[in-house]
């Protein structure tokens, strides 16, 4: 027998059906209003990464706050700006989707924590309809705009942080108002919809690992706007908030596997689950120019500078994941658990926080830096996860330099030697020949990649 779709219907029925399958389960799920939300934030991006990070912490705040009507305004209106799946997963279960945690304890044992997820209320594909999402923009509900679009996502240049001109998608958003295809354009022709119907201001806040994600946001967007329209230019400028965010939860890509094992341990079928690990981090600037959900209640921070936090986040975790996602694809050492399980790439690895990275670091008065290396080595090696490395090795070109060429910048600057975050580098240049150890081809997945003939011709480095 087909067993029903997670749905607001089934929900009320999951615990019953869960425990069928495993009687001593616990499984969260939304206890507030979910039917009253609106939608107060307009998410460009919903992804693996934002379902189980932003959305896991506003799910936490629209529980914490259930007696408070106001926090219902913080619904999620998800877009997916090309690619129909998840809307097409999303739609027949109203947006209802698992979060699974998992992990493994001292004794090896693994867990796994699931939770029903409510907060996102709609799911759109910008692709389909691109006005669909210009309006929401443009909607007196909305009040925060919120990005996990990816580096390349943005249209930049990273190693100048300036806006690519010469990108197609760009070229074409400064041509069709109507129908733009970048998350720049949408913003920019969502927000010039917004000034002309004389609604309020917005936040736009990036959740992408880019080198301070708010300001550039907003750099990128006033270049943009800048040839739309000077009062969009000024409006956007003087009266939106970009605060800077630092996000880390590792989320590798959900597994036709991991949603059948979550189906079945739920009773309902899930069509597309999310995985994750169980530490979560969100540090952000609290410039929210027209209110926020009470985000604490999930763990997020605020402060003045986020900055410190991201050149961490950066450098440590997404630094030595990118070391092992190239050494690993090319050695043959498939998910990063393999990979930090050789005592070479684990003392390399360690060595490179230690020694080379957190040298380089603004003063972080109150952070343990050794316990938070220690905590990273054993989030690496979580056996639970099986994070891809040649997920990691994704695009290249757009990590690499914040990631690796931003600390060796500064060992470079004090005269420091930096052989491990170099090897690092050289890993990235090994792996752009496109073949591993034992010579079997692989395709690589960069914006500049080129396909040539039978084979992938390694992007030309725009960075270095
Ligand atoms: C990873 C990140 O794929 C990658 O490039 O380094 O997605 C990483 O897992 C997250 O930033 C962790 O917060």
């Amino acid at each position: 027998m087909t067993p029903p779709r997670l749905h607001p219907d089934t929900l009320a029925q999951l615990p019953q059906l869960a425990q069928l399958a495993q009687p001593s389960l616990q499984i969260l799920r939304p206890r507030y209003a979910r039917e009253r939300l609106h939608g107060g934030i307009v998410h460009l991006g919903i992804g693996a990464f934002h379902r189980a990070h932003q959305a896991a912490v506003t799910e936490a705040a629209l529980h914490a706050d259930a007696a408070d009507a106001r926090s219902l305004d913080w619904g999620i209106v998800g877009v997916s700006l090309r690619r129909p799946d998840t809307r097409d997963a999303l739609a027949p279960q109203q947006g209802l989707y698992t979060l699974a945690l998992r992990g493994a304890r001292d004794d090896g044992s693994r867990f796994e924590q699931l939770q029903v997820i409510g907060a996102v209320i709609e799911v759109l594909v910008a692709a389909d309809d691109p006005d669909a999402v210009l309006e929401r923009i443009a909607h007196g509900d909305a009040r925060i705009v919120s990005l996990t679009v990816t580096e390349k996502g943005y249209c930049h240049d990273p190693a100048t942080g300036t806006l690519n001109f010469n990108d197609p998608g760009i070229a074409h958003d400064l041509l069709h108002a109507g129908t733009p295809v970048t998350a720049i354009g949408y913003l920019a022709r969502g927000l010039q919809r917004r000034m002309a119907r004389g609604l309020p201001p917005l936040t736009l806040l990036s959740c992408d690992n880019i080198a301070a994600n708010g300001d550039t946001l907003r750099r990128l967007l006033l270049a943009f706007c800048a040839r739309v329209d000077g009062a969009l230019h000024d409006w956007v400028a003087e009266r939106c908030g970009f605060p800077n965010a630092m996000v880390d939860r590792i989320v590798p890509k959900t597994t036709v596997d991991d949603a059948a094992r979550i189906s079945a341990t739920l009773g309902v079928e899930d069509a597309w689950p999310v995985v994750g690990e169980p530490f979560l981090q969100w540090v952000m600037e609290d410039r929210f120019v027209a209110g926020r959900p009470r985000w604490e209640a999930g763990g997020a921070q605020f402060v003045e500078h986020a900055h410190p936090f991201e050149t961490l986040k950066h450098r440590l975790v997404n630094g030595s994941h990118s070391t092992m996602a190239y050494l690993g694809v090319v050695a043959g050492w498939p998910t990063t658990d393999r990979a930090i399980a050789v005592p070479a790439v684990h003392a390399l690895v360690a060595g490179m926080m230690a020694h080379e990275m957190l040298p380089t670091l603004p003063p972080l008065p109150g952070l343990d830096t050794e316990a938070y290396r220690r905590e990273l080595l054993a989030r690496f090696a979580n056996p639970a996860l099986q994070h891809k490395t040649s997920q990691i090795a994704m695009d290249g070109s757009q990590k690499i330099p914040q990631r690796l060429l931003a600390p060796i910048r500064e060992r470079l600057r004090v005269g420091a030697p930096f052989p491990r975050l170099a090897l690092g580098v050289a890993g990235w240049l090994h792996f752009l020949r496109g073949r591993d150890e034992r010579g079997a081809e692989y395709r690589i997945e960069d914006p500049p990649a080129s396909y040539s003939g039978s084979r992938w011709v390694a992007p030309r480095c725009r960075c270095c």
